[in-house]
């Protein structure tokens, strides 16, 4: 089976014609926003990769380490012949650490949205875990509700690594709770990396590094607009603005408008104020309490978790 067939989309993880309906209605919005899936084209996934490497961006690092230390009471929740499924996959490499470790896992299903970038890996995934199913699914993990049929009859353990969790506002993230529970059934174990408060300084160097990788990243998705809607965003015209809302425990990123201009998106015209501000992504922090909190209101309960005094690695089971 090539590995192009063997990518599926039970459930369409995006078209064009949804991405200009939402691009539309965010940047009509007061005040204007974009959802920060959009970032993750191939290029926004090859950017966030680069970020994960960051000497600033210290949540992978710190992620790493505690799934590599751990590593070994993590694959023991895993039942036996169990498939593991990781929502938000990019380049699985937090889940080869439990691919190495876990002799209980059959199967391996990476969800991301980003299908180019997702099919690049499971060739590398295929060629490394040979002795593995690897079922790739291009998807929305906000939309799922199924997974594929070759796992049908197999116990599941999900992962949801990198505080992805921390890029939905805290009552989506109660919705992707629930529906991850219905999608990996009764007394299944879920893996997942949340970033914890921290001093400011540290949280807003992570998302203005020197380099300015964050800051291209964000910017992407201008670039994806005027490429894939045939929109005139200028990119120069633009900054990349990120900072910590203490009030509401997250980092916010923008891109701000550097004058008065006007946009056009296919039909569309936007007008943007000098210094008016496009809302691009949240990134929520948690303690290791409030996430529990969390958890337990969304149908899972704290089995365990390990942290490294910056980020935190849970383990839950279904309530
Ligand atoms: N798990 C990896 C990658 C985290 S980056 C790590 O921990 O390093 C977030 C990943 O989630 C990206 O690969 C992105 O493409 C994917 N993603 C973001 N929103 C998504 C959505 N709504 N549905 C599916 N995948 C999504
Ligand atoms: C994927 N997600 C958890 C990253 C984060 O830290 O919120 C995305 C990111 N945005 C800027 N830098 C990294």
């Amino acid at each position: 089976m090539s590995t192009r067939s063997a990518l599926r989309a039970p459930h369409p993880a995006e078209t064009t014609k949804d991405f200009a309906a939402d691009v539309i209605a965010g940047l009509t919005a007061k005040p204007k926003y974009l959802p920060p899936k959009y970032f993750y084209d191939l290029t926004g996934s090859g950017l966030f990769d680069r970020i994960t490497s960051l000497p600033e961006y210290y949540p992978t690092r710190s992620e790493l380490g505690l799934l590599t230390k751990h590593a070994p009471e993590i694959a023991s929740l895993f039942p036996p012949a169990s498939a593991l499924v990781e929502f938000g996959s990019g380049s699985s490499r937090k889940a080869r650490i439990l691919l190495r470790t876990a002799a209980s896992l059959e199967a391996y299903v990476p969800v991301d949205i980003s299908g180019d970038f997702l099919h690049e890996d499971a060739v590398r995934l295929r060629r490394d875990f040979s002795h593995l199913s690897i079922i790739p699914v291009v998807a929305d993990f906000t939309a799922m509700t199924e997974l594929p049929p070759e796992i049908a009859v197999m116990p599941r353990a999900g992962f949801f690594p990198g505080s992805t969790i921390g890029n939905f506002e805290p009552h989506e993230a109660c919705a992707f709770l629930h529906r991850a529970g219905g999608i990996l059934g009764a007394g299944a174990v879920l893996i997942v990396g949340v970033d914890l408060e921290k001093a400011p300084d540290i949280l807003y160097r992570a998302y203005n590094d020197a380099e300015g990788v964050t800051a291209k990243f964000n910017l992407n998705l201008l670039v994806r607009i005027n490429r894939e809607l045939g929109a005139n965003f200028d990119l120069a015209a633009f900054e990349h603005h990120a900072f910590y809302n203490a009030e509401r425990h997250r980092i916010e990123m923008h891109l701000a408008s550097t004058k008065r201009q006007k946009v056009r998106i296919g039909e569309a015209t936007i007008e943007f104020r000098a210094g008016e501000t496009i809302h691009t992504e949240n990134s929520y922090k948690y303690s290791v309490e409030s996430f529990q909190a969390l958890a337990l209101g969304s149908g899972w309960s704290p089995l365990k978790v390990w942290t490294d005094g910056l980020f935190s690695v849970h383990a839950l089971r279904t309530t």
